[in-house]
């Protein structure tokens, strides 16, 4: 396996020149594209080296002249290897022309500039600018960009930058030309172009200074219906921010463009954002409400970066957290104020625990600040967004609303126009609120999930209750030894009728401390840990009927959910004892009773049964188990879906048919909130055991309901409930399915997810077959995602005895690594976890990973995956 060297967070040096302002001319054309920079350098005064040589980055690129002041270099004067282009001596100042010629026709990446669907766009987050001219490809470098994009009439009547259009006109030999200026200095990986045949679908918003913002998206024609709910919720955040952040938006023109073929969701580049077409484009009949949900909270994430990324921009990659984090955190609250805040809150949370959890304590886990990395599009993970995020919600709880908004409004006046690092971030918090964050500094360097141990005692002569809480962390790559972390902990203590009787954030500052609460007239419920306040394990001391008490009572209704959760994790592992020995794995009474007083429940907003009737999810149960046992955990949690459908499947149906609506589809909290809870009773109506055969009277509810909906929610929950129940019915469904949808790109990414994620046996032959299906393309990062990713999150398939699922997977690897190495690192998750499986299976996907270890040419994105995973 290739060696890629680390870069790390120590060795940061300023860099050595300043740009102040650069003209970009690029001159567009698929195979030959030629950029012309020309840029103004100084040297740095805050540099350590004031007679260092001049270095740009430059890849993937041919690099045609280079000229200083106005005169051509010799080829001599400079050297252009590995990357790297340097220009031995340079003056004091200078003016800098570098021509550059690209392919965006053959870049499979998805870096720098591209084409998709016949249409011009660049991604340049983390370092793609290098892949269009020669720069200083880092954050820290801010330039005034004004760029001349050039290209086509007829096939590019569309030609887009950052900023303001200041200029355009016509050629003689049919082409066209648009200037771009965009007046905020920034750095290149938030620069953008954008050229093609797109329409625009216009709309404004007044900003609260009253300036009148235009907002335009840029859609292929065959989506110009589909934008609405984006545009509605553009507007939205640009409102939201004003009132709750006092941030409005800084240029006159607001653009998103969608695009199919893109890495990520979306990009945040100033004033352009290109996006993933799946987080833009919505319609009833071909969205769900959860895709109506990530539009949201996406085109909410990229706004907000407007001020949380843009303004105030990362020193170093290092950094990423401190744009991601918080930009999450502030989508996570945006979303919280627009729907239900109890819902959001347990949606985060959970991810946290499912997907970041996982990452934490596994091969590649990293501080929320990394100390080092070998491919930063490595690092674009749970941890840095999510976690990060929770990092700054504890802030938040810390500092209360109102002590939060103080230190943001003291961070963007410091540090407006700036590059700046997390504990410049932190250090407003605290300097606007005079509350020491030393400690706290803590999450931004150490990995691992810290675990909370707590203890009761109470006493009743005294009425003294108190609470013994310890932390602990894992040792995690790199870090054995671990300092206690400072964090919040909201608990509640409720009295025999479920009221509450205290409800506080503790403050945990040290390894163990007890928390002591007086006048406490009966040993007390408690709730711990209430609105998953600290992003931790918790090992409680906790009754199953004080559980079940929670469920029904407390008032916090993250807790409320989570009782139910933990509840039905303890049965879940009980009976997986059970089933590995032989025995009948049986859910308990109280389990059951606890359900049907939930299905029963009509006073809540029926998103939270929707959520709190899901027994925990196959990857939540497989992180408590020594070894991870797939087939136990599968067939455990199959077999309890189907012992709670056999006991309460009058109140199921009834509540299913109860839930139904004549009215047209309409996507909002409420509506939303009633087709999941109707969904989720028609998952449970068709519940089977392995091998259990689905009554067809069931069944029917599922095709019938697929067959009358008016809309893509009820229809694609319906198509699921059916694939996984019967081979027969579910291959007639997805074929009429197809042959509805054959035209619609997102919506056959739809299906192949649902092919992907069958539970039952031969799936994995189907997904190899759909690798060469026409709706299939591995170039196209969402299809990759859908089947391939989709299939590797398939606990029973994936993890089949044999190993074919591995070796399914590392094919793909091998493919995918030459054409998009970023896309192909990723679908590389499920293996790095191999530690945690049985001796046979460990082998097996050892043997896998050391295969793809193998390969020639690896890219430094699998290559560090690997190394990490190998250790
Ligand atoms: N900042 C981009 C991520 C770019 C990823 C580069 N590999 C999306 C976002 O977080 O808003
Ligand atoms: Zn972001």
């Amino acid at each position: 396996m290739p060696q890629h060297s680390a870069i790390h967070l120590k060795d940061y040096t300023p860099y050595p020149f300043t740009v102040s302002a650069v003209h970009l001319t690029v001159e567009l054309d698929p195979t030959q594209t030629k950029v012309t920079a020309r840029s103004s350098f100084r040297r740095n005064p805050a540099a350590e080296n004031q007679q260092a040589a001049l270095e740009l980055d430059g890849e993937h690129l041919e690099l045609v002249s280079v000229a200083l002041d106005g005169r051509r270099l010799a080829a001599e004067e400079y050297i252009f290897a590995d990357g790297t282009l340097r220009i031995e001596a340079v003056p004091e100042q200078f003016e800098l022309e570098i021509a550059t010629r690209i392919a965006p026709a053959s870049n499979t990446a998805l870096e720098g500039l591209y084409l998709s669907s016949g249409n011009y766009c660049t991604q340049c987050e983390a370092e793609g600018f290098r892949r269009i001219t020669c720069w200083p490809d880092r954050p820290d470098v801010m330039a005034v960009f004004t760029v001349t994009v050039i290209g086509p009439q007829a096939s590019c009547p569309v030609l887009l930058s950052n900023g303001n259009l200041i200029e355009q006109g016509q050629f003689d030999d049919g082409r066209h030309f648009a200037t771009w200026h965009d007046p905020f200095p920034k750095p290149s990986y938030l620069f953008a172009l954008v050229a093609g045949q797109l329409v625009r679908i216009e709309d404004s918003f007044t900003t609260m200074s009253g300036r009148e913002v235009s907002l335009h998206i840029y859609v292929e024609e065959r989506n110009r219906d589909k934008c609405a709910h984006a545009m509605q919720s553009l507007k939205k955040a640009m409102r939201w921010d004003e009132e709750v952040f006092g941030r409005e938006y800084d240029l006159d023109t607001y653009m998103i463009v969608a695009v199919d073929d893109f890495n990520m969701g979306a990009m945040e580049n100033k004033g352009l954002n290109v996006f993933n077409s799946k987080y833009v484009l919505a319609q009833p009949e071909t969205a769900t409400d959860s895709d109506y949900e990530g539009i949201e909270a996406v085109i909410a994430h990229e706004y907000f970066h407007n001020w949380t990324g843009n303004r105030i921009t990362c020193r170093d990659w290092f950094q990423l957290s401190l744009k991601e984090g918080l930009t999450v955190f502030r989508d996570q609250e945006f979303s919280a104020d627009m729907g239900s805040r109890a819902v959001q809150r347990i949606q985060d949370a959970n991810y946290i625990r499912n997907i970041q959890f996982r990452e934490d304590s596994g091969p590649t886990a990293h501080p929320v600040r990394p100390a080092s990395y070998v491919e930063i599009n490595n690092f674009y993970t749970a941890t840095v967004y999510n976690k990060g995020a929770e990092v700054i919600r504890m802030l938040h709880t810390l500092l209360g609303a109102a002590g939060f908004r103080k230190g943001m409004d003291l961070y963007f006046q410091r540090h407006d126009g700036q590059a700046v690092t997390c504990e410049d971030f932190v250090q407003a918090m605290q300097d606007a609120n005079g509350f020491d964050l030393s400690q706290f500094q803590l999450w931004y360097n150490q990995a691992g999930t810290p675990s909370l141990r707590v203890s009761q005692e109470y006493d009743v002569a005294d009425q003294d209750y108190v609470l013994t809480v310890s932390q602990s962390c894992p040792a995690t790559p790199g870090q054995v030894e671990k300092q206690p972390f400072f964090m919040p902990v909201r608990i509640g203590l409720l009295d025999s009728s479920g009221k509450d009787i205290r409800d506080e954030v503790l403050l945990l500052d040290q390894e163990t401390k007890e928390f002591r609460f007086t006048g406490i007239a009966a040993k007390p419920v408690l709730s711990f840990n209430r609105s998953f306040a600290a992003p931790v394990k918790v090992e409680s001391d906790l009754q199953d009927e004080e559980l079940a008490f929670l469920m029904a009572h407390d008032r916090d209704p993250f807790n409320r959910w989570d009782a139910g959760q933990q509840l039905g994790l303890r049965c879940l592992l009980q009976g997986i004892a059970d089933w590995q020995q032989g025995r009948a794995a049986m859910l308990p009474e109280l389990f059951q009773q606890a359900f049907a007083r939930l299905l029963a429940d009509e006073e809540s907003d029926p998103a939270f049964p929707a959520l709190a009737l899901v027994l925990p999810a196959e990857g939540w149960i497989s992180q408590q188990l020594a070894v991870i046992d797939p087939e136990a955990v599968f067939i455990v949690r199959q077999g309890f879906r189907s012992q709670l459908r056999q006991r309460h499947q009058a109140e199921l149906l009834a509540r299913y048919q109860q839930l139904s609506s004549a009215a047209p589809y309409c996507y909002s909290g409420d509506e939303a909130g009633r087709r999941s809870l109707r969904n989720c009773c028609l998952a449970y109506l068709s519940a089977a055991a392995p091998g259990e055969v689905v009554a067809a009277d069931l069944l029917d509810l599922a095709v019938n309901q697929y067959r009358q909906a008016d809309n893509m929610t009820d229809a694609a929950a319906a198509l699921a409930v059916v694939v996984n129940a019967d081979r027969a019915a579910g291959d007639a469904l997805l074929a009429e399915f197809y042959a509805k949808w054959q035209h619609d790109p997102l919506v056959v990414d739809k299906r192949l997810i649902l092919q992907a994620t069958c539970s039952l046996p031969g799936t994995l032959q189907r997904v190899r077959e759909l690798l060469l299906h026409p709706a299939f393309s591995m170039k196209n990062p969402n299809k990759v995602r859908s089947l391939i990713g989709a299939f590797g999150g398939n606990l029973r398939q994936f993890h089949a005895p044999d190993g074919s699922g591995y070796a399914f997977l590392a094919d793909c690897v091998a493919e995918l690594d030459p054409m998009n190495p970023q896309a192909a690192a990723r679908l590389l998750t499920p293996l790095t976890q191999w530690k945690r499986y049985d001796a046979d299976r460990q082998q097996l996907m050892r043997r896998t990973l050391e295969q793809i270890a193998a390969l020639p040419g690896l890219s430094r994105d699998v290559s560090e995956v690997m190394a990490k995973s190998l250790q």
